[in-house]
């Protein structure tokens, strides 16, 4: 993301760039210090971060001239009054007060934050849509992709459909109303899945508590103020972050970069229970402890990290696999016969490659019998067993 500081002040324009660049590691920034020097860049940046008052302009001309180019800018500025009264105020970003250097962390979660909003898709659901329009505007200039439902109808066929990460709606609409979709969207998807954002101008206070107590996360009352609707969506939206990297990093074994035993225990028996015809794989590397023994413990981890991504590339896109234990990987298939599955095993068994001059070996047990994930896997872990117990190397999926 390449950001543009328009700043007289040396010292500030410094101050920000290495702050910026210090803790985004996406981000590079040019500085200059004149209206007469910004004229003369023809390059376009993502973002443009700049002081209100400069020597060289009449007030706002710079902005304006910005405006004009469709930039996206943030203002720093000492007259927060004058800046909340302009007329530009609706068509920048957000604005920085400039005395308090504390706010220097606001600005890199703000640059952050647009940022990564260039991957998010935000439905707005309202039936004006002059409001849909007004709200489209500020969730543009936040880097949002917009998706538009006239009601709560229309925004369950969207969230079907797309891969949405926030609901921004009203309560009163035809057809279905807030409260109806919110209950319908809370079926499917739980309040840390996605956020709900409602934005009504209802004077019933308990349709309000009403629809926050049935999962939406905040409230806003219509008609708003633009800065507050901008930094509620970004402290909503920095939270589901921070909860969609923390999920990750617990369902994540560190050393495979696969699914770890946490998933399987807490996040797999939904995927599980959708499907009906689906086996189980258990895999385990024989006599793994000789190798750790004979090549050592870091050897043993770079064939385990082989041996994962070895398994994961001879998968299709709806199979999983997990690290099960140490040595040992689960490998689900929905809609697969055993027989299916013995075939794509005997592949990842006849294509096992020697890493760092280690040959190595996997026996393997399959199954499809039981009814519930723990009786697939003990079956699949008898097999296993048998498998070693009859010379190793070998996949059993009988018996
Ligand atoms: P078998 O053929 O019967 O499966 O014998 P094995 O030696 O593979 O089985 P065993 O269960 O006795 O030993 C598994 C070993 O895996 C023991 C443990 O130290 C090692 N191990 C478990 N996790 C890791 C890991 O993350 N890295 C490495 N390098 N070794 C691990
Ligand atoms: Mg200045
Ligand atoms: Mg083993
Ligand atoms: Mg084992």
């Amino acid at each position: 993301m390449n950001v543009l500081i328009l700043e007289d002040s040396k010292l500030y324009a410094k101050l920000i760039k290495s702050n910026i660049e210090k803790y985004l590691i996406f981000a590079k920034c040019d500085v200059v210090s004149s209206f007469e020097e910004l004229k003369k860049i023809d390059k376009k940046y993502d973002l443009y971060i700049v002081d209100y008052i400069l020597p060289d302009t009449n007030e706002d001309e710079h902005i304006k001239y910005l405006l004009e180019q469709n930039a996206k800018i943030i203002v720093m500025t000492q007259y927060e009054d004058k800046i909340y009264k302009s007329s530009f105020m609706n068509d920048i970003i957000d604005f920085i007060i400039k005395e308090d250097i504390s706010i220097i962390n606001y600005l890199i979660r703000l640059v952050k934050r647009i940022y990564k909003n260039q991957f998010k898709n935000v439905l707005v659901v309202d039936d004006s849509k002059s409001i849909r329009l007004y709200q489209k505007k500020f969730l543009k200039l936040l880097n949002l992709n917009v998706f538009e439902a006239k009601n709560g109808q229309e925004a369950l066929e969207i969230i079907k459909k797309e891969k949405i990460n926030f609901v921004i709606s009203d309560i009163e609409m035809p057809k279905m109303n807030g409260v109806e979709m919110v209950k319908e969207i809370r079926k499917t998807k739980n309040i840390d899945e996605l956020p709900i954002l409602i934005v009504s101008s209802t004077e019933n206070l308990f349709i309000t508590f009403q629809i926050l107590k049935l999962g939406a996360n905040d409230f806003i009352k219509k008609p708003f103020d633009k800065n507050e609707y901008i930094i509620r969506i970004n402290n909503i939206l920095d939270i589901y972050d921070y909860l969609i990297n923390y999920k990750e990093e617990r369902t994540i074994d560190g050393l495979t970069k696969i699914y770890n035993r946490f998933f399987l225990e807490n996040s797999f028996e939904q995927i599980f229970k959708f499907y009906k015809q689906k086996i189980v794989a258990i895999l385990d590397i024989d006599f793994f402890k000789k190798i750790n023994d004979t090549y050592g413990h870091q050897a043993g981890d770079k064939i385990l990290t082989y041996f994962a991504k070895h398994i994961k590339n001879n998968l299709r896109k709806d199979d999983l696999i997990i690290r099960y234990g140490g040595e040992e990987f689960l490998v689900f298939m929905p809609n697969t016969t055993k027989e299916e599955a013995y075939i794509v095993l005997h592949k990842i068994k006849n294509s096992l490659q020697i890493v760092d001059g280690i040959k190595f070996t996997f026996s393997a047990g399959i199954a499809n019998e039981g009814e519930t994930l723990a009786e697939m896997i003990k079956k699949a872990d008898e097999r296993l067993y048998k498998a070693k117990e009859t010379g190793r190397n070998r996949i059993v999926y009988k018996g």
